[in-house]
């Protein structure tokens, strides 16, 4: 698949060529949320976002899934691809970000992140509804889920899991970290929106310790 995205005034890699994606020294902002959840949230955490994107989206084997939906099969309004905790990851700037992400967290978390998904939105017409990553030890552990984003920003919508109430809304994209943890995936959900504005490219590619889904 080949497309560009524009890139941000803030995603230069720093040498100029813009080929180059480099994840910076990590310092998040943390919010704390109700319910023990948190989330850190870093902007252009990535340099040179542009770059990966345009190779993540060329190399990386996207998949479109069907899903059953009451007595239908519907297409899942995004492309998908899941690397499990020994596969390759497609792009050396992921292994740096992963690497990265668990050495700071590796008090907090107490384990590395493992596996890496990652999810192609076209444009305004994908989206992913209002869920928590509950399969497996998100149901009832606290855990995290570190999130970069690539291509053009998309709003990310936080919602508690049972009160209801407006959403937090967050805009990523550009090389930006979110990171969700303590008992987010529990006790909030995340959402990504479809969009009627014209509205580019986006890749997330979320880090996940090992069972976390
Ligand atoms: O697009 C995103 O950053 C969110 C992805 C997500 O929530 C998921 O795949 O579970």
């Amino acid at each position: 698949m080949n497309v560009t995205v524009q890139g941000s005034l803030l995603d230069f890699d720093g040498n100029g060529d813009g080929d180059e994606a480099v994840v910076g020294p990590l310092r998040p902002e943390r919010v704390p949320l109700a319910a023990g959840a948190w989330i850190d949230v870093q902007r252009g955490w990535l340099t040179g976002s542009a770059a990966l994107f345009a190779r993540l989206a060329r190399s990386v084997p996207w998949r479109a899934e069907r899903r059953r939906m009451y007595d239908r099969t519907v297409a899942v309004p995004r492309l998908l691809c899941f690397y499990g905790e020994h596969a390759p990851l497609p792009d050396p700037a992921l292994d740096a970000g992963r690497a990265a992400l668990s050495a700071h967290y590796a008090a907090e978390l107490g384990e590395p992140f493992a596996t890496a998904g990652l999810c192609y939105y076209r444009d305004g017409r994908d989206s992913v509804a209002f869920h928590g990553d509950r399969i497996g030890r998100g149901a009832t552990e606290d855990t995290m889920v570190a999130i970069l984003s690539l291509g053009e920003a998309r709003p990310l919508l936080l919602r508690p899991a049972r009160a209801g109430g407006p959403a937090l809304r967050y805009s990523l994209g550009h090389g930006d970290l979110f990171v969700m943890g303590g008992s987010c995936q529990r006790t909030w959900e995340h959402a990504v929106p479809k969009s009627a504005r014209p509205t580019g490219p986006r890749i997330s590619v979320q880090f996940r310790p090992r069972g976390v889904r």
